[in-house]
């Protein structure tokens, strides 16, 4: 077996380092505006934001090409972001308007774009990892020299579904990396209440799948260990784990009233281990003016308005729609 090669943090020129902080914002700045729209009863359902843990999928997406594939759970409007998709139909899609990107019939949790390689927004714990397995599986298959992206939570990493997945990816040596964010929490129920093994990393190893832990708040270790994994898995030689250490700043769902940790926890985080003020860190040690990261600030905002604008007054479904989608093909 080869020997996973070292990895250092990602050295980003100021322009690459401008532009994840830029996203990373964006998806703080969405997931605010979500939250209050639904606070003002215009998202019904479930709505679980990604606060927090920003950098873990601004970092990983950096690295990946165009034709690979990402897959996650209900925690997704991030990912979709990342992923390029138009921030107006996210949140359209959430308020259920004929713009979303599900058509308004999908809402937080069942969102897809095959233009974009994001195949959803999974709401079952752990059904995504069957079927990222799955996505490498026809990458394979095809040849198409693409790798897949499989992200789950820690709660779901102690699904049976995920093992039967890591047993099959490296028998067949499937170009998928499993992504584990790790964010402390299962809804109320901490990793180490929850897991005879809480160093998640090491999932793999009676599969002989090598992981990695890496720290989740940081964007720059995030894009230095992707680029690592994915160049790996996509050489062909099987799949990787990487166990991204993070941290949720909001209650598992907006239902949730997170009684289960202390206020002072979530402080000592936000304070600590913020990944947008990390990167805003790195980005004034490198000469960047304050200004520039407040006109960022500004157009990040003026997106995120713009959008919660579009969502609030964009047309919903014809009634019709109830038919349409919910068989894709004969069969
Ligand atoms: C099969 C299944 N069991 C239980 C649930 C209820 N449920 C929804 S989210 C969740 C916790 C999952 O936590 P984790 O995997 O750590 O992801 P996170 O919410 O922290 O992102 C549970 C138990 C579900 N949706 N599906
Ligand atoms: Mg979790």
């Amino acid at each position: 077996m080869d020997r996973l090669p070292d990895y250092s943090p990602y050295k980003a020129s100021v322009d690459e380092l401008l532009d994840f902080y830029r996203q990373m914002l964006l998806i703080r700045r969405f997931e605010e505006k979500a939250g209050q729209l639904y606070g003002m009863g215009l998202i019904g359902g479930f709505c679980h934001l990604y606060i927090g843990q920003e950098a873990v999928v601004v970092g990983l997406q950096s690295a990946l090409k165009a034709g690979d594939s990402v897959i996650t759970g209900y925690r997704d409007h991030g990912h979709m972001l990342a992923c390029g998709i138009e921030s107006r139909a996210v949140m359209a899609e959430l308020t259920g308007r004929a713009a979303g990107i599900s058509k308004g019939k999908g809402g937080s949790m069942h969102m897809f774009s095959v233009e974009h390689g994001f195949y959803g927004g999974h709401g079952i714990v752990a059904a995504q990892v069957p079927l990222g397995t799955g996505l490498a599986f026809a990458h394979k298959y095809k040849g198409d020299g693409n790798v897949c992206l499989t992200y789950f939570g820690d709660g779901a990493a102690n699904q049976g579904q995920v093992y039967e997945s890591f047993n099959m990816a490296e028998l067949w040596k499937l170009p998928v990396v499993y992504v584990i964010e790790n964010n402390q929490y299962a809804m109320g129920t901490s990793v180490n209440r929850a897991s005879a093994e809480d160093q998640l990393y090491r999932r793999g190893e009676s599969f002989r799948i090598e992981g990695i832990q890496v720290n989740g708040m940081d964007v720059l270790e995030v894009r230095g260990a992707a680029q690592m994994a994915i160049e790996w898995v996509r050489s062909g030689k099987g799949p990787l784990l990487l166990e991204l250490k993070t941290y949720r700043y909001r209650g598992h769902s907006m239902s949730d009233p997170a009684k289960y940790r202390s206020r002072e926890e979530v402080q000592a985080m936000r304070e600590k281990s913020d990944p947008i003020e990390a990167a805003k860190k790195h980005l004034l040690a490198a000469g960047v003016d304050e200004a520039k990261l407040k006109d960022i600030e500004k157009e990040v905002r003026a997106i995120v308005n713009d959008s919660a604008d579009f969502a609030e007054q964009a047309p919903e479904p014809e009634l019709s729609e109830l038919y349409t989608d919910v068989l894709v093909g004969s069969y």
